[in-house]
This record gives C-alpha cells, sequence and structure tokens, in this order.
C-alpha cells in the first residue's frame, strides 16, 4: 500500500502514535486503526460532538465511521450522555440483576422480529461466539455455514474467510486458529443460494446453523439478494438448522427492526453490537425463546459475564432505543443515505473512474470496481491504491471516511443535507484528480 507523500495526521497525531506503537501492538486496540490499509499515520482523537470528529491537533473532520456503527444518533447526544452519568453515579457495576436490563430487553424484543428473549453481553463477537454455542448445543449438530467477506468478530470458527481488518490487513483466516476450531465451518459465496442448497443435500441433519450479515458491511456495503435470503429461510427450516442474521451491524440502523425488518425474513436467532450499546460496550443475542432457553440456567449451554448487563452500558443502550422509537430517524437516513450515495457516483462518473456505489439506507460504499459487487470475489478485486490516494484526499479537505474499502461508512441522523453536499463537494474534487 502506498503511503501518501504528505500524510494530513498533524505533529501531535504523529507523536501520539510512535508513543502508541511503543507500547501497544500496532499502536492501537483494534486492527483497523492503524491505517495500515491507506498508509501514514491515524490520526488521534480528542473529542466528538454531533456529525464531527476533532482531533488533538485541532481538525475538525466530517465523521463518516461514527465509531464503525454505533452512533446513530450523531456523537454526545445530550439525553444519552446524560443517561449515562445517571447510571454511573448510581454505582458503574454490581454483578447483580437490575430492572434497567429487562428494560433494555423489552425495548430489544418490542423491536426484532426475531426476538423473544434475550441475553445481554459486552460485545458483538461475544454475541455471534455465544449465538454458534447456542445453535450447536440446541440442534446437537457441529457444523455452521458462513459466507466469505463476513464478518462476525473475532470468533475462533468464525475467523475463516472473514471480511473486516481480517481482509483488509491480509489475514482472513488468522494464524491460531487451529485447524480444529474451524473444521466444521463450511465457507461459502455470499448470495450463493445454489451452493447452500447444495451443501444441504451434502449433510443433512448435520448443519446446526447458518450465520450471516444480511447486508454485508466488512466488505464495504453489500446486500443480500431477496432471493438468497429466502433460501436460506426455507433450506434451514425444512432441515431443522438454525439460521442466525448477524445484525451487529445492521440492528436499529436500516430499519428500528434491523435488515430483518426491512426485508421481511425472520431469522431464528439475531446477534446485536454497536447502536444496541449507544456507544458503549454491550452486545446482545436472542431468537425464539424455546432456543434461547437453551441457555444457562434455563438449560445447559454456558454463558456467563461479569460485566454483562452493565448498567452504564444498559443506560446508553436504553436511552439510544428510546430515541431512535420516538424520533423514528429511518426515513429522513435513507433521504440522505440515497443523496450521499447519488452525488459520490455522479463524482467518480465525472472523473472517469471505475467504481460502482452500492447502500442501503445510511450504509454506503463506493467501491474502485465497476460492480456490481455480491460477493468477496468481486470485492476483493477493487482497486486499494487507489482507494487510499481517495482516503487521505477527503482527509485533507476535512473528511474522515472509514480507512479501507472493506468497510461501509456510516451516517448519522445529525449529518444534514448540507454536510452531505459538502461532502460530495469534497468528493468531485478528489476524484477529479486520481483517475
Ligand atoms: N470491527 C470493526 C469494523 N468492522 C472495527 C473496530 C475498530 O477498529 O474499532
Amino acid at each position: 500500500m502506498t503511503t501518501p507523500s504528505s500524510p494530513a495526521a498533524g505533529p501531535k497525531s504523529a507523536a501520539a502514535f510512535e508513543r502508541a506503537r511503543r507500547l501497544m501492538p500496532g499502536g492501537v486496540n483494534s486492527p483497523a486503526r492503524a491505517f495500515g490499509a491507506v498508509g501514514g499515520t491515524p490520526l488521534f482523537i480528542d473529542h466528538a460532538e454531533g456529525p464531527y470528529l476533532f482531533d488533538i491537533d485541532g481538525n475538525r473532520l466530517i465523521d463518516y465511521i461514527g465509531s464503525w456503527g454505533p452512533m446513530i444518533l450523531g456523537h454526545a447526544h445530550g439525553e444519552v450522555i446524560e443517561a449515562i452519568v445517571q447510571a454511573a453515579g448510581r454505582g458503574t457495576s454490581y454483578g447483580a440483576p437490575t430492572e434497567a436490563e429487562s428494560q433494555l430487553a423489552e425495548q430489544i424484543i418490542d423491536a426484532v422480529p426475531s426476538v423473544e428473549k434475550v441475553r445481554l453481553v459486552n460485545s458483538g463477537t461475544e454475541a455471534t461466539m455465544s449465538a454458534i454455542r447456542v445453535a450447536r448445543g440446541a440442534t446437537g449438530r457441529d457444523k455452521i455455514i458462513k459466507f466469505a467477506g463476513n464478518y462476525h468478530g473475532h470468533v475462533d470458527s468464525l475467523l475463516v474467510a472473514a471480511g473486516s481488518a481480517a481482509a483488509t490487513l491480509g489475514v482472513p483466516d488468522s494464524p491460531g486458529v487451529t485447524p480444529g476450531a474451524g473444521q466444521d465451518t463450511i465457507v461459502l459465496s455470499y448470495n450463493d443460494a445454489e451452493s447452500v442448497q447444495q451443501t444441504f443435500q451434502q449433510y443433512p441433519g448435520q448443519i446446526a446453523a447458518v450465520i450471516l450479515e444480511p447486508i454485508v458491511g466488512n466488505m464495504g456495503c453489500v446486500p443480500a439478494t431477496l432471493e438468497f435470503l429466502q433460501t436460506l429461510r426455507d433450506v434451514t427450516t425444512d432441515d431443522g438448522a438454525i439460521l442466525i442474521f448477524d445484525e451487529v451491524m445492521t440492528g436499529f440502523r436500516v430499519a428500528f427492526g434491523g435488515a430483518q425488518e426491512r426485508f421481511g425474513i425472520t431469522p431464528d436467532m439475531t446477534t446485536l453490537g454497536k447502536i444496541v450499546g449507544g456507544g458503549m460496550p454491550l452486545g446482545a443475542y436472542g431468537g425464539r425463546a424455546d432456543i434461547m432457553d437453551q441457555v444457562l440456567p434455563a438449560g445447559k449451554v454456558f454463558q456467563a459475564g461479569t460485566l454483562s448487563g452493565n448498567p452504564v452500558a444498559v443506560a446508553a443502550g436504553s436511552a439510544t432505543l428510546r430515541l431512535l422509537k420516538n424520533d423514528s430517524p429511518y426515513a429522513y437516513l435513507d433521504m440522505i443515505g440515497d443523496r450521499l450515495a447519488k452525488g459520490l457516483d455522479h463524482a467518480a462518473t465525472a472523473a472517469g473512474i471505475d467504481h460502482c456505489v452500492q447502500g442501503v439506507g445510511s450504509m454506503v460504499t463506493l467501491f474502485f470496481h465497476p460492480g456490481p459487487v455480491h460477493s468477496w470475489n468481486e470485492a476483493e478485486h477493487c482497486d486499494r491504491e487507489m482507494f487510499g490516494r481517495y482516503f487521505w484526499g477527503l482527509i485533507q479537505a476535512g473528511v474522515y471516511m472509514p480507512c479501507s474499502q472493506f468497510e461501509a461508512l456510516f451516517i448519522s441522523r445529525m449529518h444534514t443535507e448540507a454536510i452531505i453536499d459538502e461532502t460530495i463537494a469534497a468528493a468531485e474534487r478528489v476524484l477529479s484528480q486520481l483517475a
């Protein structure tokens, strides 16, 4: 990957990165943030407000990462912060049940069609890891199907042909994941309904679960076709396997009830993270009551956590879901998402760049590939070098896009039409210099 000759990170970020690299692997606590996919030095953030990030060198940037998805209401939303402060003032962790957990559980069950019972955990990774264990425990079967380019956190059995930073940084199959951990994971091509049918014919009664992102955000934005989702629903029902939608990114994002509401296809289980925690570390998994009742202490499948249902995280999540339910920003987010997608498409066309723009509501990706992108086979052939130059050009113009071709951008309720238009104008300038 080419490092830009004059990376826009200022001297304070550069010094902070040098220090961090001496202390943490690659200088970060999650790999994508190190800017390995685009070269140069990551910007160190001082604070955030509404649609903006402010780095420690005093630059203000329009933020299209939104903490990789959670910040749908914008940064530092007054009512969410107030809920966090109130909760923290009553103690930050008890390790004992609270009424607030039931309230958040009710909000999730109310919103997400597939969820009759739910368990709160600390992250999306924990949610998917637990859902797979429950699916195996409930069916008594070992095999799972996942799709290349889908990312379900750093769970051993799912870190096979994974998207997100794993794909970006060239470790879709990580060292340290033993052959045993991945031996029951069958990887198929996304949106390929036929290969799923064939696999169920090959292993009748042996597949515990099919897990997928119903709209992938982790290889750029790649939606499933309705036909693909319907096939998954039909074959899993016929075979007695469990269909799991990983809605860590799409939950409360593409509709209040997630992609399953938007597509009208109800899985058996759902994993959640990001928005459900309102910017605090919280994930959840849920589904049919008979499946969830397999979890200890109702059933025998073990899963536990000292900070599960943490009162501060629960308060942030609960306030966020209440605001989303009351305000229902989804028509607005669809409208500005569409405006941004069309603007980027127009700008790339005018610049004569091979590209396609894909998006669902407030998740959008400009692929440096003629497209359409239906699966990892197409996504991996994007021009990543050009993406890196696009990324840095936009940083210099005050726009902070995801630092990888394989991550969708996220728009918040605080991105106004004027901000979207400012972004499009910046993209026009940058793209016109790339071709
Ligand atoms: N897994 C996140 C993107 N899909 C990135 C998390 C982070 O680096 O903060």
